[in-house]
């Protein structure tokens, strides 16, 4: 008799574990997970100004560098191209398998430096590029993080 019912609830069962890996797979990528563009070959960012270390005012430039691939407009799509993110005071990475949020600074026009005003006291700064849908290429091309002391 046990085994009636157990063949009885075995189809259901096996039913709603279908429905639900479906159901799973078919929003997983358009919920979370963004496609990556690969990096170029020996592509690298890096912050020209300010220098680590240096003492600058409440409101200064930040000089973007990049070598090994173009700076174009978010949107465009041509190939070995970014824009543009600065990270200010980020302890760690965003996420890379999804756009880059509000939280960070866009440079989507394709501009390669900024004014940044920031309060008294020590702050980091940190450039990371990313693809024309602002998704971080793989691996990410993401400069050293650059230690300034703001007057
Ligand atoms: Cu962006």
């Amino acid at each position: 008799m046990s085994i009636q019912v157990f063949r009885g609830l075995l189809p259901a069962t096996a039913l709603s574990v279908a429905l639900c890996g479906a159901l799973v797979a078919g929003l997983f990528p358009t919920a979370t997970l963004a496609e990556r563009t690969a990096a170029p070959e020996g592509a690298k960012v890096y912050i020209i100004s300010p220098k680590d270390g240096e003492t600058v005012p409440q409101t200064f430039k930040v000089q973007f560098g990049l070598s090994g691939m173009g700076v174009a407009p978010a949107g465009a799509d041509l190939p070995k191209t970014g824009h543009h993110h600065l990270l200010i005071d980020l302890a760690e990475l965003p996420p890379l398998d999804q756009p880059l949020g509000k939280e960070i600074m866009h440079f989507g026009g394709g501009q390669t430096e900024a004014s940044v005003t920031l309060p008294p006291g020590p702050h980091t700064l940190q450039l990371m590029l990313g693809d024309k849908n602002h998704v971080p290429f793989d691996p990410p091309v993401v400069s050293e993080k650059v230690h300034i002391q703001v007057q």
